[in-house]
């Protein structure tokens, strides 16, 4: 099924001119940009954004690290784009992700990981509303 997901890259990845190498893994392994913007993000947008971890221990830490640089946005669209975004990744944290993944290669932390990807079909429809408008998704 083709597939519409929220594919971030932190400040992490931005301060470290990884955009491009990102972007790359992201279109020869067969997913296609479909929107794509930068933003710093205020740390309220953030909160919103990961709203379903607030009682988490590292939301604070989180969003403050979130809002602290310039982060890219990006609809990723393709044939089971959803997973296949969070394999190209790689798990949250960068010690246990798969060899070749982005969060192995570049992630520094569990919490500065280089990029984010949306977990499943409703995470994906909030989180793409979230940021892009219906005219800014190129269909
Ligand atoms: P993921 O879906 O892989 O991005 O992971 P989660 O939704 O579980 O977590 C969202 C973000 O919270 C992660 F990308 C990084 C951060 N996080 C931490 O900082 N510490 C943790 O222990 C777990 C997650």
């Amino acid at each position: 099924m083709i597939e519409q997901t929220l594919a971030i890259i932190k400040p992490d990845g931005v301060a470290r001119n990884l955009i491009g190498e990102i972007i790359r893994r992201i279109e020869s392994g067969g997913l296609t940009v479909k929107a794509l913007k930068m933003a710093h993000l205020s740390k309220k947008e953030v909160q919103g954004f990961y709203a379903v971890h607030r009682e988490r221990p590292f939301f604070d830490s989180l969003t403050t690290f979130m809002s602290e640089g310039p982060v890219v946005l990006m609809i990723l669209s393709g044939e089971g784009a959803i997973s296949l975004w969070r394999d190209l990744m790689g798990v949250t944290d960068p010690a246990k992700a798969a060899p070749g993944s982005i969060r192995r290669e570049f992630g520094i932390s569990i919490e500065r990981n280089t990029t984010h990807g949306s977990d499943a079909p409703e995470t994906a429809a909030f989180e793409t509303a979230y940021f892009f408008n219906r005219l800014e998704a190129c269909n």
